[in-house]
């Protein structure tokens, strides 16, 4: 049985990835990533500078998951380039860049250095973040989207993955849909964290983390009813030669089983790679290959989208 899996030209050992922020940092977390069954590693959403992100305490396990308002703390892009540049081409194993600037500029800068670099593999760049105060998360704005993304395709020539918001309603389906499929993007992730969910501690009577009030993005089991349907409903409206990683909820083999039969090529793993840390990738792989050999699989594609509705 094979977890193989791939994007356009780009071929991973194993369908399981990290998710952009968890555990994934500094270059020590991203090796510990690539030595693990892991099919590669995605880097901490990088901006042009270092940043130390918001106040603690910022990030919250629950029972069902987690809550987070880190603010995109980094060690800046040109820290997460190198890596990037030095870890590529190892077969099999793919490093996914990952960039969020905190303006149209600020992320054009960073393409425009991607482009110049010796860095040939996948940029996610990240329209997605809940956790800048004053800032919204650009993909819920379909024009926004559709301006960098054509500012950024007029020099951008390697492969491009955006990493999308949940979305709730079937016209934001269709509105985002029409835009991507506008562009030679490479591939969408759904999800990112559900923005600005709120935890509340009975007890104290207080919020969970200091930021924002309180408000923060939402991972873990919470979510992943979300991102199946987000998976689904961009499956069923994208161009065919756009990829899916799915991301939201995955913490055991059956989850990765229903984000592939919604049509996710590669999935990733955040709030349950937190908890764990790299051995879950043997774990949920193992789990994920009994599934399939009970159901005669032999690899993903035999189920990949092949979701049945009533
Ligand atoms: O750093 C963060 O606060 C953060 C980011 Br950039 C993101 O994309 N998603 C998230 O839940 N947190």
């Amino acid at each position: 049985i094979s977890l193989k899996a791939n994007i356009g030209d780009y071929q991973f050992d194993n369908v399981l990835l990290n998710a952009a922020g968890i555990r994934c940092a500094t270059t020590d977390e991203l090796d510990k990533i690539l030595d693990s069954q892991a099919g590669g590693c995605v880097t901490k959403s990088a901006t042009p500078e270092p940043r130390k992100g918001n106040e603690s305490p910022r990030m919250k396990a629950t029972a069902l998951g987690c809550i987070n308002s880190m603010g995109l703390p980094n060690h800046g892009f040109d820290y997460y380039l190198k890596f990037a540049e030095a870890n590529q081409n190892k077969a099999g194993k793919q490093v996914i860049l990952s960039i969020a600037g905190l303006s149209v500029d600020q992320n054009l800068e960073m393409l425009k250095k991607i482009q110049a670099s010796s860095f040939d593999g996948l940029t996610e760049l990240n329209l997605s973040c809940p956790n800048i105060k004053g800032e919204s998360q650009i993909a819920y704005d379909f024009e926004a989207v559709r301006e960098i993304l054509t500012d950024t395709f007029k020099f951008f020539k390697k492969q491009l993955g955006i990493k999308l918001p949940p979305y709730f309603d079937m016209h934001q389906f269709d509105r985002i849909a029409e835009v991507l499929n506008g562009f030679p993007i490479t591939y969408v992730n759904a999800i990112n964290s559900v923005g600005n969910g709120l935890i509340v501690n009975p007890e104290t009577e207080s919020a969970v983390i200091k930021p924002k009030g309180g408000f923060g993005g939402i991972g873990g089991q919470y979510i992943k009813p979300t991102a199946l349907a987000n998976v689904r409903a961009l499956r069923l409206r994208l161009r065919p030669d756009i990829s899916i990683i799915g991301t939201g909820g995955i913490r055991s083999g059956q989850d990765v089983f229903e984000h592939i039969l919604c049509g996710a090529n590669l999935v990733q793993i955040g709030t349950q790679f937190g908890f764990e840390g790299t051995k879950i990738f043997d774990r949920i792989s193992r789990e994920l290959k009994e599934i399939m050999d009970k159901k005669g699989y032999q690899s993903v594609a035999d189920f990949r989208g092949k979701l049945k509705t009533l």
